[in-house]
């Protein structure tokens, strides 16, 4: 392992894990992956000691740079610090009242459009976590209103705060795109259709596929709850994915 490289802490399956993964390989920029496991005590786990001494939140993905020792949690923030770190511009821009409406949605984001994760496809995937009913119905009807707002501003622009992709658009793909039905397949689209023009184009970003490979393999849960063996093969998969696009860089 390079020590010039940055560490990504995570696993595919993580919604917020994936957004950083797909910032780095659209824009080629080498990590190495060390897996950890979320909500555990264990040796890898995010509520372990050691990692919580990174990320105190306990939370993935964190980003670790070994040279200087630095780390960083929460996925946007991540994200932020890497485009301003290496001007990458294009997804996070110079100028200050576009840059804010980035950081607008990356705002709204949190109690809004995540909440597709925590309201419906976290009770299929984490059943150990025994998510209230009354918590996935208000995180459902979040997500819904969230929809219509998104629907609303994809009717006259290309991307979530404009013309052009940002780390706005990977931040919401990855919560929205987990839901179509390629994927999981928890929640009817149909009724935006100016978010799934949206997630068609965004489909054709570099690195989507890369990113996806987790949920492509775990394929339709709206039915039945997939089981350890499957969730076990489907990360397998992803990491050999990643690791082929990671050697591809090299
Ligand atoms: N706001 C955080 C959310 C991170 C998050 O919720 N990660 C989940 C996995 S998808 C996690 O680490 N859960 C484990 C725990 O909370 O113990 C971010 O965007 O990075």
């Amino acid at each position: 392992m390079s020590s010039a490289r940055p560490i990504l802490y995570g696993v595919p399956f993580s919604q917020p894990v994936r957004a950083v993964m797909w910032l780095m390989l659209y824009k080629q920029s080498p990590f190495d992956m060390v897996l950890i496991n979320p909500g555990s005590k264990g040796d890898n786990g995010s509520r372990n000691p050691a990692y919580l001494a990174k990320n105190p939140s306990g939370t993935i993905p964190c980003l670790e740079e070994p040279e200087s020792g630095f780390t960083l949690g929460e996925a946007h923030a991540i994200m932020a610090y890497l485009c301003s770190k290496h001007g990458w511009h294009d997804l996070y821009p110079d100028d200050l009242q576009a840059r804010a409406q980035v950081d607008w949605y990356l705002n709204y984001h949190h109690r809004n459009v995540r909440d597709a994760s925590v309201g419906l496809v976290a009770p299929k995937i984490r059943k150990d976590l025994n998510i209230p009913e009354v918590i996935q119905l208000s995180a459902a009807a979040n997500l819904a209103g969230a929809l219509r707002v998104l629907d609303g501003l994809l009717q006259n622009q290309a991307h979530v705060t404009g013309a052009n992709l940002t780390i706005a658009d990977f931040a919401a793909y990855v919560e929205i795109g987990q839901l179509q039905p390629q994927f999981t397949n928890v929640f009817d689209l149909s009724p935006y259709p100016n978010v799934q023009r949206w997630l068609r184009d965004m489909a054709e970003v570099p690195g989507h596929d890369t990113v996806h490979v987790a949920l492509a393999e775990l394929g339709d849960i709206s039915q039945q709850a997939p089981d350890m063996e499957t969730i076990k093969n489907a990360n397998k998969r992803a990491l050999g994915a990643l690791k082929t696009a990671l050697e591809a860089m090299a």
